[in-house]
């Protein structure tokens, strides 16, 4: 199933959507630089292509705003048949943003994590080792102050807890998690706008008009703000602290604490993020009657009670006990009326519980499996000795892309692809789950 061809598809898949500054997510639906794709992107392209792979991550803390924030969305080639286009979040005269055009949001900071990956894995050999502490003195400042930016200019109540300010930040856009938060929205005065993503991919795969609208509403609530971090906090209509974001925050934080060891820099400041996230996580976090991980809605002041996949995610960061993390395997991965394969799916692991009211097989985050959750969970999941549930979850990823293709997402009742067609980081993931695969069996071998 996964021979030569199959990964020589993977990489040509990076080529393709390769601009020889960054990567593309996907050839027309995503024609610019994403956050934490290209993170994603730069762990694949780090299996054939190291020079290429730092290329990618020097390219994103490029667009880096002077207060720290790297955005989401970077148009280093200008506008396109995208939309939003660059001047739509009109950041062109403002003091804190970057030298690039770029969107006003952030994303998932995955990015400490894979470059500690990348830097840190001897099969990619990096033996020129003061190249490798000038590169990483480089990028050190620039992690730095963006999840210093997190950690204090996105902090409404003085746990350090990022807030997301726009769905949209989350990367899980389209999300029943944020369905109470957007009913409560009403958009007036919406600034005209065409949409363009149903352009490319079929409409019942993308979000609603009413969501879409939402979305757009939140953008110009935004730059009516001037994006001014404060501002913001105080007054958008959307605010959130989410299990997904903050646990990637956490494991990237810790991640860049192991940097700032290897490089002989002050860790103080990391460590103290990283005792108070894990003192407040489980108070904020944790439901101990359903067993789950929920976000919570700082506008509402109440917990959004939806079990998305992303409830596994602190297992990524370490961030559960083992008795949590038990919880999570046995009551809700491992049960099939949840996110476990049965009469109505056949694949790890639905975006959102099969139970949930808001499920929905093929739209965008409602339900599809994702290539990159699947990753994240995997890792999770091995963190706390589950080996043989993580071992399935990239079995089926790796089937999932090896029937259909890399695709932005999957059916999970039979596995057909949705969105985007040559998705990056299933490409990216792809490779890196193989390569993974290969060395624990190697390592196996070796033992044996
Ligand atoms: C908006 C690029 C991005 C991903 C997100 C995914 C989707 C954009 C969109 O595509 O979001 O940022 O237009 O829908 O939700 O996670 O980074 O692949």
């Amino acid at each position: 199933m996964l021979d030569d061809n199959f990964i020589a598809r993977a990489r040509a898949v990076l080529r393709l959507n390769d601009t020889g500054e960054f990567t593309k997510p996907s050839p027309r639906q995503y024609p610019h630089q994403w956050n934490w794709d290209s993170a994603f992107i730069a762990l694949g392209l780090a299996q054939f292509d190291l020079p290429r792979a730092f290329a990618e991550v020097r390219a994103l803390l490029r667009a880096q705003w002077r207060d720290g924030m790297v955005p989401h969305i970077i148009y280093p080639t200008g506008a396109s048949d995208y939309f939003p286009p660059p001047e739509f979040w009109q950041t062109e005269n403002l003091a804190r943003a970057g030298d690039i055009p770029s969107s006003a949001l952030t994303q998932p900071p995955i990015l400490s994590t894979i470059v500690r990956m990348i830097q840190n894995n001897s099969q990619f050999a990096i033996h020129n080792s003061e190249l490798r502490t000038l590169r990483a003195n480089y990028e050190f400042s620039q992690l730095l102050a963006w999840h210093r930016w997190l950690h204090t200019a996105r902090d409404a109540d003085g746990t350090g807890l990022p807030c997301l300010i726009h769905p949209w930040e989350s990367g899980m856009d389209n999300s029943p998690l944020w369905a109470d938060a957007l009913d409560r929205i009403t958009p007036e005065n919406l600034p005209p706008f065409q949409r363009r993503d149903t352009i490319h991919v079929a409409a019942d795969e993308r979000p609603r008009a009413p969501d879409y609208e939402r979305f757009v509403y939140l953008i110009d609530c935004g730059r009516r703000l001037h994006w001014e971090p404060r501002a913001l906090l105080e007054q958008m209509p959307f605010l959130v602290q989410d299990v997904l974001f903050c646990s990637i925050l956490h494991r990237a934080d810790e991640d860049l604490c192991a940097l700032a060891r290897e490089l002989g820099e002050d860790t103080r400041e990391i460590d103290g993020w990283l005792a108070r996230t894990r003192e407040i996580f489980d108070a904020r976090f944790w439901d101990d009657a359903r067993g789950l991980y929920l976000d919570y809605d700082v506008r509402a002041q109440s917990p959004i009670r939806v079990n998305a996949n992303a409830t596994f995610a602190p297992l990524f960061a370490g961030l559960a006990s083992p008795d949590q993390a038990a919880r999570l395997v046995a009551e809700h991965f491992e049960n099939p009326r949840e996110y476990a394969p049965g009469a109505d799916s056949k694949f790890y692991l639905p975006s959102v519980a099969k139970n949930e009211p808001g499920y929905a097989p093929r739209r965008y985050w409602c339900g599809p499996v994702w290539i990159q959750m699947n990753w994240i969970i995997a890792e999770g999941l091995r963190r706390y000795g589950f080996i043989k549930q993580a071992d399935a979850v990239v079995h089926d990823s790796l089937a999932l892309v090896a029937q259909n293709d890399f695709r932005e997402y999957y059916d999970p009742r039979d596995g057909s692809g949705c969105g985007a067609v040559d998705f990056s980081w299933s490409a990216a993931l792809t490779l890196e789950m193989i390569a993974s695969e290969n060395l624990a069996a190697n390592d196996a071998n070796e033992r044996a």
